[in-house]
């Protein structure tokens, strides 16, 4: 549409814009955001070994991907005892910061932009994965239902039992503490542009937030105002490196991934949120608790509904959602005033070119679950863009020039 300087534009010409919220700009904490669809952490277990390493090859994946508005990456451990699941990278070693660097400066090339997932399993882990074969750490001494993903001596994924971790020591919270600083000072010296602490999914953080799991006596158990303790420490010792305004925290109310659950969950959460206000953070982001009504379009459960009116209301900020959403869902959810942006993770991992994709309604790649964990480029840097399919590659990312 051309319009001259003089002529007048009615209204009705200024509703023929396009009006999607999911294309309209936002400010998230430092950033201005071209659009709202955000790429949400994808474990994919294929970090270089030994040593969890990230590689050209996850340069290569997260650079297919940089037409997110903002990429959060796979949860990526602040140390060794942090690590839960084989092959995940790490932030704590000098080749982890150089591995990462591959990968800021090439989504960066592409006009990306790049948080890190800062990540300590607490008892979703093993001793095979731990230093020297030591038990892994939790608030208290409950063993998880359910099995480890560790790497056996064949150097094969498999599945073995969780152990009953060790309860920590309150002695040694504050080294947990400095875990997560030094991971952010990686992070920072690795060239992300902000991080994200990983609350969320029955981790270390959540581990103390909820009650079921959480039975310390301590500064660290009790009211939910010592079990959010530890979360609120990270979140000002990574505010001390980066700002409060390049960090986002993750959260999962309702969730019962990895044998999670609250006695409380409307009470425990709306605190946590409430106390999240105080830290002038970049965002909130919420895994959705009606993630499965929303696939299956059916109602939601109206406690999920009830949590996510709640998260609204008592966080002040800028709001993500994951979990379940297609372009419709999303655009719905926004229009309805429910979050500021969408997080996709499975649509994302199957098309990297997923906005451009939603703004042409094209049709979806469709993802492949034997290709989630582990492996290499099949089923992670070999799904088609619509530039691929027209002949044309939107950025040099074949794997073998990469190496
Ligand atoms: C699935 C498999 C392994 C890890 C999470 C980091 O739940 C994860 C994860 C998910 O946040």
């Amino acid at each position: 549409m051309s319009v001259s300087t003089t002529t007048v534009v009615p209204a009705v010409d200024a509703r023929q814009v396009p009006t999607e919220l999911l294309f309209q700009p936002v400010r998230l904490g430092r950033y201005n955001l071209p659009h709202r669809m955000v790429m949400a952490p994808l474990t994919r277990s294929r970090a270089r070994q030994p040593g969890n390493v990230p590689s050209a090859l996850n340069a290569c994946y997260y650079t297919q991907r940089a037409s997110a508005a903002l990429i959060v990456t796979e949860a990526t451990q602040v140390s060794q005892q942090g690590q839960g699941y084989a092959w995940t990278p790490g932030i704590h070693s000098r080749e982890q910061i150089e591995g990462w660097r591959l990968v800021t400066d090439a989504v960066h090339k592409a006009g990306g932009l790049i948080f890190l997932q800062l990540w300590h399993v607490g008892r979703i882990s093993h001793p095979s994965l731990q230093p020297d074969g030591m038990l892994p750490v939790a608030p208290s001494a409950i063993k998880p239902r359910g099995e480890a993903f560790i790497e056996n001596e064949n150097g094969e994924g498999e599945l073995v039992p969780f152990v009953t971790p060790r309860a920590l020591q309150i002695e040694e919270i504050p080294y947990i503490v400095q875990q997560y600083a030094r991971g952010s000072r990686n992070a920072l010296e690795a060239g992300f542009d902000g991080v994200e602490v990983h609350a969320a999914n029955g981790y270390l953080l959540d581990q103390f937030i909820n009650s079921s799991i959480n039975r310390r006596t301590d500064d660290y158990g009790g009211a939910i105002e010592n079990r959010a303790r530890l979360l609120i420490e990270v979140v000002e010792a990574v505010s001390e490196i980066w700002g409060p305004d390049r960090i986002g925290v993750r959260l999962s109310p309702l969730g019962t991934f990895n044998d999670m659950r609250d006695d409380d969950p409307e009470t425990t959460f709306g605190r946590v949120a409430e106390k999240l206000n105080g830290g002038a953070l970049a965002y909130l982001h919420i895994v959705n608790p009606a993630v499965a009504a929303i696939e299956k379009g059916t109602e939601p459960d109206p406690g999920a509904l009830r949590m996510l009116e709640l998260m609204r209301e008592r966080y002040r900020g800028t709001l993500i959602i994951a979990g379940g959403f297609g372009h419709d869902t999303a655009e719905g959810w926004l229009q309805q005033g429910k979050a500021d942006l969408i997080a996709f993770g499975r649509k994302f991992l199957a098309n990297p070119d997923l906005p451009e994709r939603f703004r042409s309604h094209a049709s979806l790649n469709v993802d492949d679950p034997s290709t989630y964990y582990g492996g290499g480029a099949k089923g992670y840097t070999d799904y088609p863009s619509l530039a691929r399919e027209r002949g044309e590659e939107p950025h040099p990312c074949v794997d073998e020039r990469w190496r």
